[in-house]
């Protein structure tokens, strides 16, 4: 088999990247590793920066975001039992933020591959990518049978755990790696959520209320690393989760039983560069952020928006002008976000080896945002996300 652009992934980084080529006449194949039902049933990212919103919409696949998708002018943070500050992205930024969760946006751009007739192998084993350096192609294993895919370009769109980073030479690869002492323990429930994503910065560990409809909520506690979703019956966990609020906000969570529960590790990490000969990486499998700043998803799509353009612009004119910029270009704006997150997740969960001096200095820090303009507006610029380059 023969393809312009081989995908290896078929998360959202690599449909994104299928569909907006497709729009542009670039054929692509993306090859998953697992079954459709397996990638739609991840619950994962649920807050949407502006520009990914458009990104999105111009893909063709706006329409059922535009109408369930939660509008918001930012996110409010609660410390100290009584203080709140709003991340005003609207005042700020000139941008509100929208709720529509990674699962919903996977179906959607499943939709709308299916319907433009587009190639995902799924269930695709051993999949490995050869010769990136000159002719490319990419070989796989599909119900017992050996295939190759020959192509211009092959696009890592694997995630954190994939082959596609994996095949580039240690030489050139440098990571940039930093773990955090705790995990997101996060449930979704069938419940109203409360009017506004919150984040608490608690004595009992960090917060997060979040919201996927207006019948669907996911709620987010810090817990150990080591501990075990067993251990967090729905009970403990509203127990906990409420502790962590003020009193009027515990009052208005709504408690039901969870549909999903699971903890997740928080980690920092960027491999540079995002490109190898004619590999280009995007999305998870070349960085991670905590979910902190909610910008894994997010920067996908930024990462996916620069590789569209630079193969859109190679195939019109031959030029390889953006192709050669993609890594410095994305990966100004990884780390901007790679930097955000990290100094968000700093700010608002409490870390085993903290004392008393730190966490004074973490309210001390929240108190300075909440009463300073130019503070406000940092933060919520980079809340909204950091514009793309022309
Ligand atoms: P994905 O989603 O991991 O998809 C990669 C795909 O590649 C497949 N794969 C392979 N296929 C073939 N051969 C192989 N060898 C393969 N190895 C892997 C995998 O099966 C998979 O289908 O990466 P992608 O597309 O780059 O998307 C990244 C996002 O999923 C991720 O950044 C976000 O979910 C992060 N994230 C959030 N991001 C936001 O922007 N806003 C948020 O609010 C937000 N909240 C979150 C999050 C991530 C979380 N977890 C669980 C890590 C909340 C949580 C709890
Ligand atoms: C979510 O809704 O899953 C979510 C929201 C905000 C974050 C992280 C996750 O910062």
């Amino acid at each position: 088999m023969k393809t312009q652009v081989a995908i290896i992934g078929g998360g959202p980084a690599g449909l994104l990247l299928s569909q907006l080529l497709d729009l542009q006449g670039i054929e692509s194949v993306v090859l998953e590793r697992h079954s459709r039902e397996h990638v739609l049933a991840r619950i994962r990212a649920g807050v949407l920066e502006w520009g990914s919103v458009e990104v999105l919409r111009n893909a063709g696949v706006g329409e059922r975001m535009d109408t369930e998708g939660l509008l918001h002018d930012g996110s409010v943070i609660v410390w100290s039992a009584k203080h709140r500050f709003l991340i005003d992205t609207r005042r700020y930024a000139g941008r509100p933020m929208m709720a529509y969760g990674q699962t919903n946006i996977t179906e959607d751009l499943y939709a709308a591959r299916d319907a433009a007739g587009g190639t995902i192998i799924d269930e695709a084993n051993d999949v490995t990518p050869h010769d990136l350096t000159g002719n490319p192609y990419v070989t796989y294993e599909k119900d017992g049978e050996q295939h190759r895919l020959d192509c211009n370009y092959v696009a890592g769109c694997d995630g954190f755990h994939g082959v596609s980073r994996a095949s580039i030479p240690e030489s050139i690869l440098q990571t940039y790696e930093k773990d955090y002492p705790f995990g997101w323990l996060g449930i979704l429930s069938r419940t109203p959520p409360l009017p506004e994503l919150t984040y608490a910065n608690h004595e009992r560990g960090f917060a997060l209320a979040s919201m996927r409809n207006p019948m669907l909520s996911r709620y987010y506690v810090q817990c150990p690393l080591d501990d075990d979703v067993d251990e967090w019956p729905d009970e403990r966990f509203w127990q906990e989760l409420k502790s962590r609020f003020p009193e009027e906000i515990a009052a208005q969570i709504v408690t039901g039983p969870s549909i999903e529960k699971s903890i997740a590790p928080l980690r920092s990490f960027v491999a540079e560069p995002m490109r190898y000969g004619n590999l280009f990486l995007a999305g998870d499998a070349a960085h991670i952020v905590p979910p902190t700043g909610a910008k894994g998803l997010n920067l996908a799509i930024s990462d996916v928006f620069y590789l569209s353009r630079a193969l859109t612009q190679f195939y019109d004119n031959g030029s390889t002008d953006y192709l050669d910029r993609y890594s410095d270009m994305a990966l100004r704006r990884v780390w901007g976000a790679a930097r955000f997150s990290w100094w968000l997740t700093m700010l608002l969960h409490r870390f085993p080896d903290q004392g008393a001096f730190d966490h004074r200095a973490q309210e001390v820090e929240l108190d300075y945002i909440a009463s300073s303009e130019p503070a406000a507006r940092s933060i919520a610029e980079q809340y909204a996300g950091l514009p793309f380059e022309e």
